[in-house]
């Protein structure tokens, strides 16, 4: 599985031509891919990726359905735009928007309330690495937000010192933790963390490596394409 995260990039236009860009050479893919974009670009890439493979997803969403709650978007919403993929407790929204354990879990359960399928963020930073900590980290925010969730849940492994900084985690670090995942939770586990068209051949020899969260490289279709052709 390949996910495109585009943070928060593209104006209109281009959020449309890169969404179809990536529709057009993608379709076919053997790999299953999805695309989570801005909000307000949900729904024409709902149109867009009509008849494809492609799946639409979000990268956040809030956990009550409707309300006095000005600014945040639903899972109710976002099914009724077409989507079936929500991104949840990335680091980011963790670090810049003080998102916690708990509304991480919750967030989750209505993703799957409303039959879209979350995937979890979980990952350490460099100084909690460099104590021995990341095993600690993520059991704790796996235990946190997985709390009373039975439904399927996809685990995408994103140490933040790999984030957007070109350091990709070597083979080793990233197969230790997935298989700690693994034995969490039986799921698929994604890798994140500076995936491009160069490292990707490499990084999906790991054995317990099932797919990429991309976020810098999915914003060109082509390095996107070339990333999933190499998976
Ligand atoms: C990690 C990743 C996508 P990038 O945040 O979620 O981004 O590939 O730019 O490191």
């Amino acid at each position: 599985m390949i996910v495109a995260n585009w943070k928060m990039h593209f104006d209109y236009k281009k959020a449309l031509e890169v969404g179809c860009a990536i529709k057009s050479k993608l379709s076919d893919a053997k790999a299953e891919i999805a695309v989570c974009a801005p909000f307000v670009y949900l729904k024409d890439l709902s149109e867009c990726f009509k008849n494809s493979n492609i799946k639409l997803g979000a990268q956040n969403l809030y956990f009550e359905d409707e309300g006095a709650y000005t600014g945040e978007v639903s899972a109710m919403m976002l099914k009724s735009v077409g989507c079936q993929i929500v991104i949840v407790g990335h680091s980011e929204r963790r670090q810049l928007f003080g998102e916690d354990d708990n509304m991480i879990n919750k967030k989750i359960k209505s993703a799957i309330k409303h039959n879209i399928t979350p995937i979890l963020c979980v990952g350490e930073s460099l100084s909690q690495r460099q104590n021995n900590e990341t095993f600690t980290i993520i059991e704790n925010q796996l235990a946190k937000d997985l709390l009373d969730i039975k439904e399927t849940v996809i685990i995408a492994y994103e140490p933040i010192w790999a984030i957007g900084s070109g350091k990709v985690a070597n083979s080793e670090q990233i197969f230790e933790v997935h298989e700690f995942i693994k034995k969490f939770i039986d799921t698929k586990v994604l890798y994140g963390g500076s995936v491009n068209a160069q490292n990707a051949g490499e990084l999906s020899k790991i054995q317990n490596v099932d797919g990429f969260l991309v976020g810098g490289a999915s914003l060109d279709a082509q390095k996107f394409y070339e990333i999933a052709l190499n998976f």
